[in-house]
């Protein structure tokens, strides 16, 4: 880790910068996940650096999808494993979810250090005996070629038959606007934390959080713990993940205001 006192302005940004930098030295995170990173910086930077409005009200709907799906699955790539692995833990651990590997650059290993990294923050190997209830560490599904997305040629095709393939609901953090329409075309419901509301994801998927995956992460896990399911399917009807995007882009927009 470098050397930033805890005083300077942007401490927080560069601690960031120093986990995906680690990460990518560990061998977890892709040499292309430091631009995605600097691409998030700069759109967190007009956000405000904090959780707005519209991110809460996306935590919410996502919490009501997540916790009314049959067979929710956390998709885990190179820069959210870096940047968030407890955050993951945490949120399958809430959902009594697995946690999936599935990345997007192909390099040699990169899955195996991903899994191991989990591993390392307490989650348990797929071939682990089965849970007793909610509350315990959800297990790693590592990609399979026996079982592949359609409507999607790369990498992120191949997935676990218990896991993504199965599931109704997936939770895919930071990701590429491919799999993210081939899962919709599935059927299942996208959630999605994407800090630019512009992109092909944020567009494309069931519920978008636009903050940094950093802050949406705990948040969404106290949602969870905290949630009336009641009320689940009266705010999944209510949610237009369109006019979310819409309040992220105007709120964007005044930010040159002094906002
Ligand atoms: O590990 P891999 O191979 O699966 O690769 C992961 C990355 C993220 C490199 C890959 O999925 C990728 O190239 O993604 P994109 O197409 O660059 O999209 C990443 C999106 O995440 C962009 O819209 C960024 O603005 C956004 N983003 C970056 N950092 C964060 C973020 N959103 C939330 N929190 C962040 N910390």
């Amino acid at each position: 880790m470098s050397d930033v006192p805890k005083t300077h302005p942007r401490y927080l940004s560069l601690t960031l910068r120093d986990k995906i930098v680690a990460g990518v030295e560990q061998g977890i995170t892709s040499i292309h996940g430091l631009i995605a990173h600097g691409r998030g910086e700069a759109f967190d930077y007009l956000i405000g650096e904090t959780t707005q409005p519209f991110a809460i009200e996306a935590i919410h709907a996502a919490a009501a999808m997540l916790l009314s799906a049959e067979h929710p699955v956390i998709s885990v790539n190179g820069n959210v494993a870096a940047l968030a692995p407890e955050g993951l833990i945490e949120l399958g651990r809430g959902l009594n979810a697995p946690l999936e590997v599935n990345i997007f650059h192909t390099e040699t290993g990169r899955e195996e250090k991903i899994r191991e990294h989990l591993l390392k923050h307490k989650a348990r190997l797929e071939t682990s005996p089965a849970k007793e209830g909610m509350g315990d560490p959800p297990d790693v599904l590592m990609p399979t070629t026996e079982a592949q997305l359609s409507y999607i040629d790369s990498n992120r095709k191949f997935v676990h038959p218990d896991g993504i393939f199965k599931a109704d609901v997936v939770f895919v953090p930071l990701e590429d606007g491919d799999r993210c329409e081939a899962l919709r075309k599935m059927g299942k419901g996208v959630v999605t934390v994407d800090l630019n509301p512009m992109s092909r994801t944020a567009k494309q998927a069931s519920i978008t959080i636009v903050d940094n995956v950093v802050r949406a992460l705990p948040l969404l896990c106290d949602e969870i713990r905290n949630f009336n399911d009641a009320t689940a399917q009266e705010t999944l009807k209510k949610y237009s993940n369109a006019a979310v995007l819409q309040k992220a882009l105007q709120h964007i927009s005044r930010s040159g205001n002094g906002n």
